[in-house]
């Protein structure tokens, strides 16, 4: 890892649809692809009280409560990635939260396409497949919540760190 003021940690999680659609190895290509150093990986369950921690900031919408159901509905995968300006450049990758108006080419655009509205009509929340955190403070908060610090892997550098 580099210490300098470009260089960025931030969490990734992949949702049950995104584990239950087999696009776990397909979505995590795409951040190596992009140059980010993975530097923690696991899969798991959600308990409520975590849910509801991760999602705090949404607590008392109207999809709050599908939104913790859907995280809930089986297994998601968490990651620790890291790199020059990841926490922009890993929401650029995972596109915009509607998948009807996400960009071709980002995660959500290419793997997904529902809309607010036919959401309303289904599970009540956008099943889009990821969240990633959006900010330095919500990296961090995000980070600690759900990893531990000897779970994180010991620094190391890309062999292609040089153009990254
Ligand atoms: P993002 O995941 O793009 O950062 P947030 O944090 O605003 O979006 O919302 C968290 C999650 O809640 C989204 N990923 C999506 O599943 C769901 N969500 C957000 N806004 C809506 C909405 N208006 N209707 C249904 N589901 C929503």
């Amino acid at each position: 890892m580099e210490n300098n003021t470009t260089w960025e940690k931030t969490f990734i999680l992949l949702k049950p649809d995104a584990v239950q659609r087999a696009l776990i190895g397909a979505i995590i290509a795409r951040f190596e692809r992009a140059g980010l150093t993975l530097t923690a990986l696991r899969l798991q369950n959600v308990s409520r009280a975590m849910a509801e921690k991760h999602y705090e900031a949404h607590r008392g919408k109207s999809f709050y409560e599908p939104l913790l159901k859907l995280l809930r509905s089986g297994p998601v995968v968490i990651m620790a990635v890291e790199g020059a300006h990841a926490i922009s450049v890993v929401r650029k990758l995972v596109g915009a939260t509607e998948p009807l108006n996400a960009a071709p080419g980002t995660i959500r655009g290419d793997f997904c396409h529902i809309g607010y509205e036919r959401s309303r009509e289904r599970l009540g929340v956008i099943p889009n497949l990821i969240h990633a955190s959006d900010s330095p403070e919500s990296a961090a908060a995000e980070l600690a919540l759900w990893f531990g610090k000897e779970e994180i892997a010991a620094p190391y550098q890309r062999v292609d760190a040089e153009f990254m």
